[in-house]
């Protein structure tokens, strides 16, 4: 399948605002504006754009700690990023994270879980709900590390989404280590690919490195989840290009595997690549990253000036209040 240059422009612009609002982040965290964690998701731009740019209103995103670039083209603006980050009370969980768990669930957009597999099973019910409910499901779709596949609740929610044929994606993004455990102390088979067929799913394989090739595959497996093929698992090959957070000097990964394939730098494959098929100019690099420049100092500036949390707030609350729930009901 060819694909559309124009989309490729704008996942590849994505890409360069996420990393430069990783970047961002983690100048925040190091200077002490972060009450909780830093994760970054340098490495795996390109797969996760390619997942969310497959996306349509009315469907559901689950994105997982490395999903910044994801996050940002499922329509997530920079202010509820940042505000997220450093606990402002004009965030999405309304100051109560200081970390990454943050999502408008009323907009099928849910927040990140920490306890690791939880999340496809949450995607599977709410695409359960929808049946139920006699509505449309739309498209699921969610990222977990080669780590988190090895949870209980992973395989829990891998084969009720088998069995129900739910039309989701499950991507992961095996970037060599779970935190410090190599991918050979994680799983036993070659890849995790391999596991596709005994969930009874259709599986894809994706160098996750190449931006070409993962909007390819995230189109073909979208296509197929929506056409009723059910659950779609893409397998993705890459490194983690920074520590599991900013607290992680990752020491651990072996050099070797820095200087290979699965070592090369996402956004810098896809702006030769996007550079050598005269799809960009550098003079497009350059005024992505002057107005990307600008417009996360404009909202840096913006959520720095926000005001405090104030836990004496009767009504302070992340998601729900007992009065909301007795409202909706
Ligand atoms: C159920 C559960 N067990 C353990 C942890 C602690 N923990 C946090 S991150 C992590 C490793 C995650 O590895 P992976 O899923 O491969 O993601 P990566 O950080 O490599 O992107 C672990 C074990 C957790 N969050 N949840």
């Amino acid at each position: 399948m060819a694909l559309d240059p124009s989309l490729l422009r704008l996942a590849f612009r994505w890409m360069l605002l996420a990393r430069a609002l990783d970047d961002k982040t983690a100048a925040l965290y190091r200077s002490g504006l972060v009450p909780g964690g830093a994760f970054l998701s340098k490495g795996q731009e390109a797969l996760s754009v390619a997942l969310a740019m497959q996306l349509l209103p009315g469907d559901i995103y689950a994105p997982l700690i490395r999903d910044t670039a994801g996050r940002l083209a499922f329509g997530e603006s920079l202010q509820d990023a940042l505000r997220s980050c450093i606990g402002s009370p004009l965030g999405p969980m309304r100051g109560r994270d200081g970390n990454v768990h943050r999502g408008r669930p009323k907009d099928g957009y849910l927040p990140m879980i920490s306890h690791l597999g939880a999340i496809p099973s949450v995607v599977n019910g709410a695409l359960m709900a929808r049946r139920m409910q006699g509505k449309e499901m739309g498209l699921g779709a969610t990222c977990i590390g080669d780590g988190g596949t090895s949870t209980g609740a992973f395989h829990e929610a891998m084969n009720q989404a088998a069995v129900e044929r739910l039309p989701v994606i499950i991507v992961v993004a095996d970037n060599q280590y779970a935190y410090s455990t190599h991918r050979s102390r994680q799983f036993a088979c070659d890849s995790l690919l391999d596991r596709a067929i005994g969930y009874g799913v259709d599986g894809h394989s994706v160098d996750g490195t190449d931006l070409a090739a993962c909007m390819q595959v995230m189109d073909r497996a979208a296509k197929r989840a929506r056409e009723g093929c059910g659950p779609q698992l893409v397998v993705a090959n890459l490194l983690r290009l920074c520590g599991h957070g900013e607290h992680d000097d990752a020491s651990y990964v072996d050099g070797t595997l820095k200087e290979s394939h699965v070592g090369r730098d996402c956004l810098k494959v896809a702006a030769h690549w996007l550079i050598a098929n005269k799809l960009a100019t550098d003079e497009d690099m350059t005024q992505w990253n002057t107005e990307i420049a600008a417009e996360l100092e404009k909202a840096v500036d913006e959520i720095l000036r926000d005001p405090a949390p104030d836990p004496s707030l009767e009504n302070w609350h992340a998601l729900a209040t007992a009065a909301l729930r007795e409202n909706a009901s």
